[in-house]
């Protein structure tokens, strides 16, 4: 309750504000994007990760106006890459809450419609499988119409959640993300490797990139490339690192 009052306090005073971690194709090390991750700018405890207060905001009335200022955020500082001459892809989290809001199409397009010279095809929402538990005909639907904006569509932490094929099968997504938990033990646990394998098989089949979180060595990496899997993100690349690191970071990766 009283977090929650600071919360929203905390997004009236322009207190949150986005990382950007690198997101790269493992053939060539290309730099293909970045993921959007909120942190909180605490004026007493500093900058907050997710953790210690997005579970207060699920399933309140911030839950929609906060991802609304993450969407809203995230798309003006793309706009911001691109005057500064780079123009740079932006993955961005969706929680349940906010896809299933019935207006979630409408103010994505007119945040792009107010940003007219900005490729929607550079954005890509990222949806958790349990997003999609309640309502997956409406969840399609909803994505659906995102695609038809030119909006790209991303499986988040896939494989663990209680449905993961149903989802696989019924929502409209262009890649998977092979989630963290799986990756990170995977050189060592031949059970993780055997997941993770079977997911990048199954990614193929379906004809979608996959692309895996938790990448934390280039051996990591390596393996990940023989496995046949496209995309890394992870602290082996590089940690979320605030917007104003960003252009930097991105001319010395190339
Ligand atoms: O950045 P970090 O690894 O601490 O993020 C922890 C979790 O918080 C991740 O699962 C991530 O998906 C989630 N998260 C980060 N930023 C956002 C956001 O803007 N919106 C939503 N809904 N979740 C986010
Ligand atoms: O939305 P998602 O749950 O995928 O968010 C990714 C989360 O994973 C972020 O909180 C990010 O800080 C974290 N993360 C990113 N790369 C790594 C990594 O290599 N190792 C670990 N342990 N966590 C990572
Ligand atoms: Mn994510
Ligand atoms: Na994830």
């Amino acid at each position: 309750r009283d977090q929650l009052a600071e919360i929203s306090r905390a997004l009236e005073n322009d207190e949150f504000m986005l990382f950007f971690q690198p997101q790269i194709q493992i053939s060539d090390c290309q730099l293909v994007g970045f993921e959007a991750l909120i942190r909180w700018n605490h004026p007493a405890r500093g900058i907050l990760a997710p953790g210690q207060f997005l579970p207060a905001v699920e399933n309140s009335h911030l839950e929609v106006p906060l991802g609304q200022w993450v969407l809203k955020e995230a798309i003006h500082q793309m706009n911001a890459w691109k005057e500064a001459g780079e123009t740079l892809a932006v993955s961005i989290n969706v929680s349940a809450q906010q896809l299933m809001d019935r207006r979630f199409a409408d103010y994505l397009e007119s945040y792009l419609s107010s940003h007219p010279d900005l490729n929607p095809a550079l954005i890509t929402l990222e949806v958790l499988e349990s997003t999609a538990l309640e309502d997956t005909k409406r969840a399609s639907n909803v994505l659906a119409r995102c695609r038809a904006l030119g909006i790209q569509v991303a499986l988040d932490d896939f494989g663990t959640g209680f449905s993961s094929l149903t989802y696989l099968r019924t929502l409209p997504v262009d890649t998977i993300k092979i989630d963290q938990s799986f990756i990170l033990n995977m050189l060592e646990d031949v059970n993780d490797r055997a997941i993770v394998e079977s997911v990048i098989f199954l990614a193929q089949r379906f004809q979608r990139p996959a692309l895996a979180e938790g990448v934390e060595t280039m051996a990591h990496a390596k393996a990940l490339r023989d496995m046949g899997c496209h995309f890394a993100q992870g602290y082996g690349i590089a940690r979320p690192m605030p917007a104003t690191q960003v252009l930097a970071w991105a001319s010395q990766w190339q």
